[in-house]
């Protein structure tokens, strides 16, 4: 299914909705978004009076009988000059919930019926207003739990990230329609292949999808976070390093080696990258039950890890404690955080080549170098004022646009098949697609504004 032409659309959804646009509680204000094609009579009847465009009216919000619900302010846009881009109208009044409850009701008498989750924002990119990574971006940025990640949320929502994947389907344009010309001379086709430059063709604008999938991957970094490991042998300071990172104290620390059992989940921000860590307990071999559940329970944490932090206490020997690393699961980062730097009488000290750092998780010092690292990992240490947000979904539909254009290069050159190629970066195009909505699978419409919250 391809995007829907926004008349036939808006004829096919006659139906007018309405939900709270404000979260759920007491508050000053309260929103409530009605869309649709009743929007306006609706506003009006409850209103008592005709509403403006784009004017603030001061009303009282009136029930069937007559009798003032509340009061408050009114305001009507005419589609498609609307965040939906049919007929709004907004109806802010006290923020009660029952004061609000009883204003739905209300409204739904009228003829409106409850928004689904994300329908608002769906409705909105069905009528062209944003495509689908800026409908997405607007769900980021109200979940963003960071100043990074909202920022680069609002990149996403101004479509920093929709222009770039809109560039590269028109290079791809160009591409196909190059080589699609050359194949309706086929007796020159070998030669065209020999002699243009397709694949150089090729090579730059795999490049520039190599060059989007970085950003792209720091992107999702930014909204989804990195998780953490601290993991090491008992004593040497992991639970300390998780309270030194948390500024507060979390986890329990003793010097009796194997206090933590359980694995400690926290989930912090750290220089604005948000990290998911945890604090487990030291890896050993261990005769007591609660240990041994306690170490299992450690190596599934490292197993689901993005970045390990493999903790050192110098004050013993290094060697088997560096023994650890050989049973990391394929895939895990790890950094090696030499702790207790106090009593090694070591400076602080960060080598950013090597992955280590040297600092004192009970003086707290020596911990900037460690977030520098972590950010480094993540990908995120030349992530400068450009950076958007994105979605594991974005970064999967790059990965097989990738993949698309390099079996059609293997296509062209291992077998000199140049309607495969085509068919490739047809294929290719479509993935791009799918990141702006530009197509369509099916599903992936309710499986993206599902998880919107109502009145989104
Ligand atoms: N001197 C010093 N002691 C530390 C440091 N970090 C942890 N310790 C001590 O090492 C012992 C074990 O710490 P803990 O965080 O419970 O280690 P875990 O078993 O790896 O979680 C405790 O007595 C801590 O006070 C440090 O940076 N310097
Ligand atoms: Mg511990």
């Amino acid at each position: 299914m391809t995007r829907q032409n926004p008349e036939t659309h808006t004829e096919r959804s006659g139906d007018t909705i309405a939900a709270p646009a404000t979260p759920p509680g007491a508050g000053g204000v309260a929103v409530l978004r009605i869309s649709g094609p009743a929007a306006r009579t609706i506003g009006e009847t409850i209103t008592g009076k005709p509403l403006k465009e784009r004017v603030a009216h001061f009303r009282s919000f009136t029930d069937a009988d007559g009798s003032v619900l509340d009061t408050g302010i009114a305001l009507f846009f005419r589609a498609p000059g609307s965040f939906t881009g049919e007929d709004v109208v907004e109806l802010q009044g006290h923020g009660g919930p029952v004061v609000q409850q009883m204003l739905l009701r209300r409204v739904l008498s009228l003829g409106a019926r409850p928004a689904r989750p994300g329908e608002f924002s769906e409705r909105a990119f069905l009528n062209d207003k944003l495509d689908l990574a800026q409908a997405e971006a607007i769900a980021d940025l109200v979940a963003s739990g960071t100043e990074s990640a909202a920022r680069a949320a609002q990149r996403s929502l101004e479509g920093a990230f929709s222009g770039r994947v809109n560039a590269l389907q028109s290079r791809l344009t160009e591409l196909r329609v190059f080589i699609e010309a050359a194949l309706d001379f086929p007796d020159e086709e070998i030669d065209f292949i020999a002699e243009s430059d397709v694949l150089e063709r090729l090579r730059v604008v795999t490049a520039e999808v190599d060059a989007l999938l970085d950003e792209t991957r720091r992107g999702q970094v930014l909204r989804d976070g990195v998780t953490v490991a601290i993991v090491g042998l008992p004593n040497a300071g992991k639970s300390s390093l998780l309270n030194a990172l948390a500024g507060r104290d979390s986890a329990i620390v003793t010097d009796i080696p194997g206090t933590t059992r359980d694995v400690l989940r926290e989930t912090l921000s750290l220089d604005g990258l948000p990290v998911h860590i945890a604090d487990t307990a030291g890896i050993r071999e261990a005769d007591d039950q609660v240990e041994a559940e306690g170490v299992r329970r450690a190596r599934a944490a490292l197993a689901a890890a993005d970045v390990a932090l493999l903790v050192i206490d110098p004050t013993q020997p290094e060697a088997p404690q560096r023994a650890l690393r050989e049973e990391f699961p394929g895939g895990v980062r790890c950094i090696e955080v030499i702790n207790k730097s106090d009593l090694a009488g070591e400076a602080p000290s960060v080598d950013e080549t090597a992955g280590r750092v040297v600092l004192s998780a009970r003086e707290r010092v020596g911990l900037d170098g460690l977030v520098r690292l972590l950010h480094g990992v993540a990908g995120l240490a030349d992530a400068g004022e450009g950076a958007f947000s994105a979605r594991t979904r974005h970064l999967e539909a790059l990965r097989r646009t990738r993949e698309h254009l390099a079996r059609g290069r293997q296509q062209l050159q291992e077998l000199e098949l140049p309607e495969t190629l085509a068919e490739e970066l047809r294929l290719a195009q479509r993935e791009l697609g799918t990141i702006t909505g530009e197509f369509l699978p099916d599903d992936l419409l309710g499986a993206i504004f599902t998880s919107f919250c109502i009145g989104k």
